[in-house]
């Protein structure tokens, strides 16, 4: 039995999160598949058993549960000492880009993709709307990326890993990330840190 238990399936953006940073700290973790196509974490037992808000990912550890995969990112560094920092100006920093993560960017990109690559919308007033509120976070982000290899200072943070937990879906994203250019170089930097691997090859995916 490995020491964490992630509950997650591949195309979840928000599960990536977690299981890039259990893998760049090279924890011992095993993924537990949640079959969210077929409306397993709709159901009561997933709700009663898993997780009341019905959502991916989940952290088992120990005799702790959580969710929330910025709180999971917290804890992970906590407990691994990896990627945050014991400067607490620099805590709440990357609290700060978590926060605007999971409100403002995360948020509008994951929709987007849902949309037009799992329910097949085609483009809609809505799918304008959401591209343009993404492009709206990316262009913020890639000008704060101009001036430093991460998004806190030049290390490698949660704040990092939070923020680019859906930018490996290429084609399925259903932007272009090619205008921002220092986005573009971050993410390659994430890319050649020991451990990476896209999301389709660190978590489980449906048969078929
Ligand atoms: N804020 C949450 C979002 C989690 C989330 O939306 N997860 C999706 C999968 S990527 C999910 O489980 N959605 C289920 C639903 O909304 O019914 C986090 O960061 O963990």
């Amino acid at each position: 039995m490995a020491q964490y238990t992630l509950y997650c399936f591949a195309e979840s953006g928000n599960a990536y999160k977690a299981a890039l940073m259990l893998a760049l700290a090279q924890q011992d973790w095993q993924a537990k598949w949640v079959d969210f196509f077929h409306g397993e974490t709709r159901t009561d037992a997933y709700r009663k058993d898993v997780n009341e808000m019905g959502e991916v990912p989940v952290l088992l550890h120990g005799g702790e549960r959580l969710t929330q995969s910025g709180v999971i990112l917290h804890y992970l560094a906590e407990q691994t000492g990896r990627f945050s920092s014991h400067d607490p100006a620099t805590r709440r920093e990357i609290l700060r880009w978590m926060f605007f993560d999971n409100h403002k960017f995360t948020s509008y990109i994951a929709t987007l993709r849902f949309l037009l690559t799992f329910m097949k919308s085609g483009e809609t007033e809505i799918t304008n709307f959401m591209r343009g509120r993404a492009e709206g976070a990316l262009d913020i982000v890639n000008k704060h990326l101009a001036g430093q290899d991460y998004l806190v200072g030049n290390e490698l943070t949660i704040a990092d890993l939070s923020m680019c937990g859906y930018l490996y879906y290429g084609d399925e994203l259903g932007l272009s990330l090619a205008p921002y250019d220092f986005i573009e170089a971050w993410l390659g930097r994430i890319r050649s840190q020991p451990g990476w691997q896209a999301p389709y090859d660190l978590m489980p995916k449906a048969a078929g």
